[in-house]
């Protein structure tokens, strides 16, 4: 590890000059106490809805060996309210729309993702959101809100930069990755042997409950296991800007709507536009 992720306070509801100019140098920014306490509790309820039959999209994981499961559920805002509110109505969209230097604010999708305590083999290997996307343009993020104190052992960890270049690399098959990605797109460079190479600089993000990161869909990530006896939960909320269309490519359905051709911008019922200027 060459550092931490820069981190900055969110003052009056909103955040400083300075973390934009960090998200966009780094790829990646921490922002401390985005969430009061009252939020993180809605989505606690969220959470308990979801893991209880609210989420159409669930995925419950125990690997051989692990005494905790893993658990993640994408697009739950459809049918989980308390998801709802809190994208839609707390401080969040306001929040984090200067950071996508965009006239619009596009929902893309959120994403729920839980490590209980002994799920040690729910690492997530080195990936760039976007390669999963089936989207153009540069400007989507993923904006990570942290349940619970999540410490330097089990924190993710960003390659510093890696959103600069703009390449879209090969997804990552996390169930196993040794093996090609069901929607792999083998025109798209592999993915490159971030471990072994000295010049990486990789940032850790240790958070506290109701920290949230912000990081660019093309930056580096990944994660270790939780190996911890505490619960490492986030809920993430994903934005895509004004660059953004629709490309009518292999891709989970999460990410796809039926509706759209390549080329068009993907606001509508799935996508929905949040604010424009
Ligand atoms: O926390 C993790 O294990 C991975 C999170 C991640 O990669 C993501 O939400 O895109």
């Amino acid at each position: 590890m060459n550092g931490s992720v820069a981190s900055f306070d969110v003052v009056a509801g909103a955040a400083p000059s300075s973390a934009v100019e960090a998200f966009n140098e780094d790829g990646v920014v921490g922002l401390r106490d985005s969430a009061t306490p009252d939020w993180l509790a809605t989505v606690e309820q969220g959470i308990t809805a979801a893991l209880s039959g609210a989420s159409a999209d669930l995925d419950v994981v125990k690997k051989d060996g692990d005494t905790g499961r893993f658990s993640f559920s994408s697009q739950a805002w459809r049918t989980v309210e308390p998801f709802r509110r809190f994208i839609f109505e707390s401080p969040l969209p306001d929040l984090v729309w200067p950071f996508l230097q965009s006239s619009t604010l596009t929902l893309f999708y959120d994403f729920l993702l839980i490590k209980e305590a002994g799920s040690n083999s729910a690492a997530t290997p080195w990936h760039q959101d976007h390669a999963y996307y089936p989207l153009q343009g540069h400007k989507v993020i993923n904006c990570w809100t942290a349940l619970d104190p999540i410490p330097e052992e089990t924190a993710l960890r960003f390659w510093k930069g890696s959103h600069r270049p703009g390449i879209v690399y090969r997804a990552s098959n996390f169930e196993a990755p040794d093996t090609d990605y069901r929607h792999v797109r083998k025109e798209r460079p592999a993915i490159p042997d971030i471990d072994s190479d000295a010049s990486a600089e990789i940032l850790v993000a240790p958070m506290e409950p109701g920290d949230m990161l912000i990081w660019s869909s093309r930056t580096f990530h990944a994660a270790p296991g939780n190996h911890l006896n505490q619960r490492r939960a986030a809920f993430s909320v994903n934005w895509a800007g004004d660059d953004v269309t629709y490309e009518d490519v292999a891709a989970l359905e999460t990410y796809r709507d039926a509706n759209l051709m390549t080329g068009d911008r993907i606001e509508g019922e799935k996508f929905p536009l949040v604010r424009s200027a």
